[in-house]
């Protein structure tokens, strides 16, 4: 047979093999990623489907398989003009994710229905919430996963009561089904697909404190003295609306902040970083330089009848950029230099679902219109409104500081704005339950995509008493991103507010935080390498316990520290802890029962750091390294440092430090190896604590490469 007889043939056999099976399996299969499949009804329909707003970038690398061959199926069916899309049910499947929900961790039962909203002091089974994740991470019984995303960005009902259901307005929509050995192995692909969370600058893992609004200057000034004054850590203040002149965005109120860049100055000079609000409105107000600039460049959502559409926010009457055009998107980047050049380090993006008060929604009509993008209705960019507005002011911010690393934090988004924001679980209450909610919350967020969140630490409607807001500080001191807030009109939500008994319970909380900054941020340095959620639900430690697959109320913080939360006012219940050697870790001399308990994972190294009044006060020096051996008398952990703040880090400034330990007969040695980077560590001490069933052994050495050996004698 002649070579090219050959290739003719096959080529026939493949064609017929093609044909036969789209004819049985009509739905269009392709491979997108190792372990990813994007499903589409027809091929048609994938080649008619919408650029995605969730992928990064459309995989380069794609093959078409047959569906039949994949072991997660979608079903896709037409219900009343919309695409629906489910995945039986297996038994022993939990299912997780759905990005911001409030209630608990596990959502089997649960339904939702994307679309952005703002429903301030939500309830446990709000239906929607200020951002949107159509995405649903499955852990089958023995502990494998898959994780689903409906590649639309339409409003998007997902059901968990029997099995997962998608059903979405809009044109048939993709479905990518991710597989992995276990959770963290999808959610490690969901990463390559969606895009990695930056490196945020180390200031932004400080704790931070808010209010609507801090008011005028000179209270700025105050509670930032409070907190050094009262030793009380922290790094970052934040101005919300009332900073502005009229809540005109990018304006000063000339009578309550007259000088931005001296009260910037102020805070930095005492080792604070400054976060200040931009909301989407701009008032609709002729003579106002942005409003003025915006309607010259035709910047504006219209109505269906191409008139700027206008709704009302703060300032009034308002009008919206339309960040679906480039021109936009690059106008509003450039308002961020001068407002920048303030001293301003940080900048928090709001009310971008977005919300407007006079809509009978309380959103922009759906029928607006967006000219971007191949133009379309609001329906079709509603979800992703707050994702392109942070994607634009990121942009800017990053034209405006190229040194710097960018901290933006916003209220809504879409699956796969972590790309450009960290986040917060939006307008939640001083009450027993949102409290409890935080965790899940925080939790489900970290399976969806995002691994930068927090709550309003202490509530941000209602007043927090002394107990609850020392529990909160307690537990939102170790979640990722760590922000106390409050609303206008309630009573000052600081640490000590409280009494004497809670500010030191704060005080504690908030330590123990800065203690824990080399090990968070090397967290944030796995998150932002690999994709594995900062806050960890219990089942990380062993995704086939089934004891652990509903905890609600104790979490992980990285793979090693365990963290037992006591979230009610009264003790009702013992949280599940996983199997294996977890020792009680003390990071300090006081024992406060109002503190969530803390256990580090047998077989772990724990990097801790000197007290520091705010993030890189001093140098790592010494650094403690907390030893809990496995039943085979080994331990490893790793040390992530760089410069903290610009982009060194991209060329190798970072070192990737793996200490490990091992006991032998007459003690334990421990090692340091550099695994990645070429960054400078200057020298310094190490004070090693070996956690046994004995009691502790401790050794002080330095950290200089050589083994360090801690005797048993
Ligand atoms: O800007 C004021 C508030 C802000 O403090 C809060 O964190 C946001 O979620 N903002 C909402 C607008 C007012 C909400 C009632």
């Amino acid at each position: 047979m002649r070579p090219s007889e050959l290739t003719e043939m096959h080529f026939r056999v493949l064609l017929r093999r093609i044909m036969f099976d789209s004819l049985l399996h009509p739905i269009h299969a392709e491979r997108i990623a190792p372990r990813a499949v994007r499903f589409s009804v027809t091929s048609k329909a994938a080649r008619a489907a919408l650029p995605s707003f969730a992928l990064e970038r459309e995989p380069t690398e794609k093959e078409h398989i047959r569906a039949s061959s994949c072991r997660t199926r979608p079903t896709f069916s037409q219900v009343e003009g919309r695409q629906r899309v489910t995945i039986a049910h297996e038994q022993g499947t939990s299912y997780y994710g759905t990005g911001e929900v409030a209630g608990p961790l596990l959502r089997n039962g649960r339904r939702i229905v994307c679309w952005n909203s703002d429903h301030p002091f939500y309830s446990v089974d709000e239906e929607s919430l200020y951002q949107s994740h159509p995405w649903v991470l499955a852990v089958r019984a023995d502990g494998s996963a898959f994780g689903v995303l409906a590649d639309t960005t339409y409003r998007c009902t997902v059901d968990l009561t029997d099995g997962i259901l998608f059903e979405a307005d809009g044109p048939p929509y993709p479905v990518i089904i991710i597989e992995g050995d276990s959770p963290q192995g999808v959610l490690r692909t969901l990463a390559d697909l969606t895009g990695h969370m930056q490196m945020p600058p180390k200031w932004a893992l400080g704790f931070q404190q808010c209010r609507w609004s801090y008011y005028p200057e000179s209270r700025v000034r105050e509670i930032a003295d409070e907190f050094r004054k009262r030793r009380i850590p922290c790094d970052v203040i934040w101005m919300d609306i009332h900073y502005m002149h009229g809540y005109r965005i990018f304006t000063f109120d000339p009578e309550h902040f007259p000088e931005p860049k001296a009260l910037n100055d102020y805070l930095h000079e005492r080792g604070f970083k400054a976060t200040w609000m931009i909301d989407p409105g701009v008032k609709h107000d002729p003579g106002y330089t942005i409003y003025e600039e915006g309607t010259a460049g035709d910047h504006w959502v219209k109505t269906p009848d191409g008139e700027p559409y206008v709704g009302d926010v703060w300032p009034g009457p308002c009008v919206f950029p339309d960040f679906t055009r480039e021109e936009t998107a690059a106008w509003w980047g450039e308002l961020y230099k001068p407002f920048l050049d303030t001293g301003i380090d940080g900048v928090w993006n709001d009310m971008n679902e977005p919300s407007v008060f006079t809509s009978p929604t309380k959103l922009m009509p759906e029928e607006c219109v967006h000219r971007g993008m191949g133009g379309d209705t609001h329906d079709r960019f509603h979800n992703v409104y707050g994702m392109l507005m942070v994607r634009a002011s990121l942009a800017g911010i990053l034209k405006a500081q190229p040194d710097k690393r960018p901290f933006l934090l916003t209220r809504s988004n879409y699956i796969g704005g972590h790309r450009y924001a960290a986040t917060w679980t939006g307008d939640n209450a001083s009450t027993w339950p949102h409290l409890r909610m935080s965790t899940p919350m925080v939790l489900n967020f970290g399976l969806s995509g995002q691994p930068f969140v927090g709550p309003d630490i202490g509530g941000f409607g209602e007043n927090a008493d002394a107990t609850m807001f020392g529990r909160w500080v307690g537990i939102g001191a170790l979640y990722p991103f760590s922000r106390a807030h409050t609303a206008e009109g309630t009573e000052d939500h600081e640490p000590w507010v409280f009494g004497p008994e809670t500010e030191k319970t704060c005080r504690v909380a908030i330590e123990r935080r800065y203690r824990l900054i080399p090990y968070i941020y090397t967290c944030f340095h796995e998150a932002a390498s690999i994709g594995l959620p900062i806050m960890r639900p219990l089942f990380f430690a062993d995704p086939a316990d089934p004891a652990l697959r509903d905890e609600d109320e104790a979490f992980l913080l990285g793979a090693d520290l365990l963290v037992v939360t006591q979230p009610h006012p009264e003790p009702t219940r013992t949280p599940a802890r996983p199997n294996g050697n977890w020792r009680k870790l003390l990071l300090d001399d006081v024992v406060d029962p109002e503190l969530p308990e803390l256990f580090l994972r047998g077989g772990a190294i724990l990097p801790v750091g000197p007290l520091m009044q705010f993030v890189d006060e001093k140098p790592l020096d010494p650094l403690t390294l907390v030893i809990c051996l496995d039943e085979n008398g080994e331990a490893a952990g790793d040390l992530y440092e760089d410069a903290g703040d610009g982009f060194g880090f991209r060329n190798g400034e970072y070192r990737l430090s793996r200490y490990t330990a091992k006991q032998e007969a007459d003690g334990v040695t421990i090692q340091r190896e550099t695994v990645e980077g070429e960054f400078a560590v200057p020298p310094r001490r190490l004070h090693v604590r070996v956690l046994m069933d004995s009691g502790e052994l401790t050794v002080d050495a330095d950290d200089n490469g050589h083994p360090v050996r801690v005797p048993f004698a």
